[in-house]
């Protein structure tokens, strides 16, 4: 009787063991069921005309080219998301804090860097942010002649020693940048070219700059720039912008230098 009685306990617990553990196994199911989404989402890449900075003292520069027109070198994405979104927005952001603060109104971006109070952090991320994008987005090309010509030539032969061993230089400076940052061809303040690089949006015309100078030439090593196309690759992206070098530009910028000193 005992016995009987024990067996249909034991029954009933596992029967009611088996049925919780179903029940459990139906939970676990709903949870892990996602559903599929109803259609792929489209990747929608505008034009960079389209791009518009908002109301105030400094729009964007005109792209002369498409988004895709550096390829293989800087890819179409890399393009858009820079363009449209990061320099968009340091743009943006140097606009309201001009809006904000009469005493920058009507200052080209050249004199907001030279009078910088390198303490007022906002500015000077987003003043520098906003001068160089603007600066390395005019220095660039879809076919770069490859190397410079006339009197930017002859110079960079005589600072330099030669072509290459400025290229291999700027290679290095833009390399070795810790972090985030920006490697340049300058023009300093003995009329002689040097290669610097700048950390996060610093750039050669701020005061208390190591060396200070006139720009020529920048590239931007934040890992923004290249990171879709090159991942941790910093040197062959370096390399791949020396096809995409706009060299007339930086001969202009080195005449209109050599004019001001
Ligand atoms: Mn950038």
């Amino acid at each position: 009787m005992k016995y009987n009685f024990l067996s249909k306990v034991s029954l009933f617990m596992i029967a009611l063991t088996m049925l919780t553990t179903s029940c459990r196994r139906k939970k676990l199911e709903e949870v892990v069921e996602v559903p599929l989404p109803a259609k792929e989402e489209k990747l929608i890449i505008g034009q960079p005309d389209d791009v518009k900075a908002s109301d105030g003292a400094f729009s964007l520069t005109k792209l002369n080219f498409q988004y895709n027109e550096l390829e293989p070198n800087i890819g179409i994405l890399t393009m858009e998301n820079h363009y449209s979104k990061h320099y968009l927005t340091y743009t943006n952001n140097l606009n309201k804090l001009i809006s904000d603060d009469a005493n920058l109104t009507d200052l080209s971006i050249e004199d907001i860097l030279k009078k910088l109070d390198l303490n007022n952090a906002d500015l000077r991320n987003n003043a520098g942010g906003y001068y160089n994008h603007t600066f390395f987005f005019d220095g660039l090309k879809p076919k770069s002649e490859g190397k410079p010509k006339d009197t930017l030539a002859v110079a960079i032969n005589k600072d330099f020693g030669s072509f290459e061993v400025f290229k291999n230089q700027f290679i290095d400076a833009a390399e070795k940048q810790f972090g985030s940052g920006w490697a340049w061809l300058i023009l300093d303040k003995t009329g002689k070219l040097q290669v610097i690089s700048t950390p996060n949006q610093d750039n050669p015309l701020m005061p208390k700059q190591i060396v200070q100078g006139i720009p020529l030439l920048n590239l931007d090593v934040w890992e923004h720039a290249y990171y879709l196309d090159y991942q941790y690759k910093r040197k062959r992206y370096i390399e791949s912008f020396f096809k995409v070098i706009n060299w007339k530009k930086v001969s202009d910028r080195y005449e209109e230098a050599l004019s001001s000193k």
